[in-house]
C-alpha cells in the first residue's frame, strides 16, 4: 500500500450559479474531504491507496463509499455508525479574483467526529508507506485529536507522516487550535502549509519563517497561492534525492483560469506525494504538485481527475522557459 489517508469526508453541495449562499437557489452534489481527495487523486495517478474514516448508515455515507471506492481507493476499513450522520457541507462558487467563498458545514456530531484511537484499526491506518493526515481531523473532537496525537507519536516503523495543516478556524472550538497544529506539524515528516494560513494561524511572515518554526520535518512545503510553492528539505529519512542541497526550491504555479480553488491544496499534496513516492527530485515534486492542482483549480468541484502520469511527466519535464 502506497498511501493511507485518514479523515472526514462529506457530501458537498455545489452552487448551480454564482452568488451568496443566501441567494443560490439550488445545488449539485459532489464529494469533499481533504484527506480522501488526496487518496482519490493518488489512486487516479496509479498509486495504491486506502481511506479510513467513519460515515453514517445514511445514503450520504453510501454515496461517499461508492464514489471514493470508485476511484480505486480501498474503503474496506471505513466504519459505519448507525447513531451518527455523515457530515455534509454547502459552499458558494467563490470570487474568482480572491478565491474567497462561503462555507456552511453540517458536521458537528458527525460519524467521523467519533473517530478515536480505540475506534479505528490502527494496523490498517499504519499499513502504507505514507500516512496522510490533516489538521482538520484535530479540530473535529477531543477523540479525533487524541487519534491524531497517537498517529503522529514517534514509534519504530512508523510510516512517513504527511501532514497538511489545513487550518479551518470555523471548526475549532479550542482556542489552542493553532498551537495544536504546530505541535502536530512538528511531528510530521512532510508538511504542507499555505503562507497565508501560517500567517493567520501562527503569525509567521514568509516561507522562511515557517521553516524556522518547523525545523524538524524532512520536508516543509509552503504554498504561496498563485505565486508558486517553495519546498525546504533536509537530508533525513531517505526522503530527499541525491541532488538535494538542503536549501529551498521554488517553483512558480501555472497561470490558469481559476474556476474554484477548494480542493486545489489537496490535489497539490497528491501530486507532490506521487512524485515523492516515485523518488523524483524536489523540483519535480513541486511541478507535479502544480500540475495536479491546476486540474482541480479549473473545475468546479473539490476533486478532479489528475493528468495522466505520462502527460504529467511530459509537462514536468518542460524546460525553465515553460515553467517561468
Ligand atoms: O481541502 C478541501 C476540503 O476543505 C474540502 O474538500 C472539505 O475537507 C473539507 C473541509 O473540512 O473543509
Amino acid at each position: 500500500m502506497d498511501v493511507v489517508a485518514l479523515g472526514e469526508s462529506m457530501v458537498t453541495f455545489l452552487p448551480t450559479r454564482p452568488g451568496r449562499l443566501a441567494d443560490v437557489p439550488s445545488f449539485e452534489r459532489g464529494i469533499g474531504g481533504a484527506e480522501s481527495n488526496v487518496a482519490c487523486v493518488l489512486a487516479a495517478a496509479g498509486h495504491t491507496t486506502r481511506w479510513i474514516s467513519r460515515v453514517g448508515t445514511d445514503g450520504f455515507g453510501d454515496h461517499l463509499l461508492e464514489t471514493i471506492g470508485g476511484y480505486g481507493v480501498d474503503v474496506s476499513f471505513v466504519r459505519r455508525d448507525p447513531a451518527r450522520p455523515t457530515g455534509i457541507y454547502f459552499r458558494t462558487a467563490g470570487d474568482r479574483s480572491t478565491d474567497a467563498h462561503e462555507v456552511a458545514y453540517y458536521r458537528a456530531g458527525s460519524a467521523a467526529s467519533a473517530m478515536s484511537p480505540a475506534g479505528v484499526d490502527l494496523d490498517a491506518v499504519r499499513a502504507g508507506r505514507v500516512l496522510h493526515l490533516s489538521g482538520i481531523t484535530a479540530a473535529l473532537s477531543a477523540d479525533c485529536l487524541a487519534l491524531m496525537r497517537e498517529l503522529t507519536a514517534p514509534r519504530p516503523g512508523r510510516p512517513l507522516i504527511s501532514f497538511d495543516v489545513n487550518h479551518r478556524p470555523a471548526l475549532w472550538r479550542d482556542a489552542h487550535g493553532p498551537e495544536i497544529l504546530l505541535e502536530l506539524a512538528r511531528r510530521a515528516d512532510i508538511v504542507f502549509v499555505g503562507e497565508d494560513e501560517a500567517e493567520d494561524a501562527w503569525g509567521l511572515h514568509g516561507a522562511r519563517a515557517v521553516r524556522e518554526a518547523l525545523p524538524e520535518p524532512g520536508i516543509v512545503v509552503v504554498k504561496q497561492g498563485r505565486g508558486g510553492a517553495v519546498a525546504f528539505d533536509n537530508d533525513t529519512d531517505g526522503l530527499v534525492p541525491e541532488d538535494a542541497t538542503g536549501t529551498a526550491t521554488f517553483v512558480r504555479a501555472l497561470n490558469v483560469d481559476v474556476v474554484a480553488a477548494v480542493g486545489a491544496g489537496d490535489a497539490f499534496a497528491a501530486g507532490f506525494l506521487s512524485a515523492t513516492l516515485r523518488g523524483l527530485p524536489v523540483r519535480d515534486r513541486l511541478r507535479h504538485g502544480h500540475l495536479t492542482a491546476a486540474a482541480t483549480l479549473t473545475t468546479p468541484g473539490d476533486l478532479a481527475a489528475p493528468p495522466s502520469r505520462a502527460l504529467a511527466d511530459r509537462l514536468a519535464a518542460l524546460d525553465d522557459t515553460a515553467w517561468g
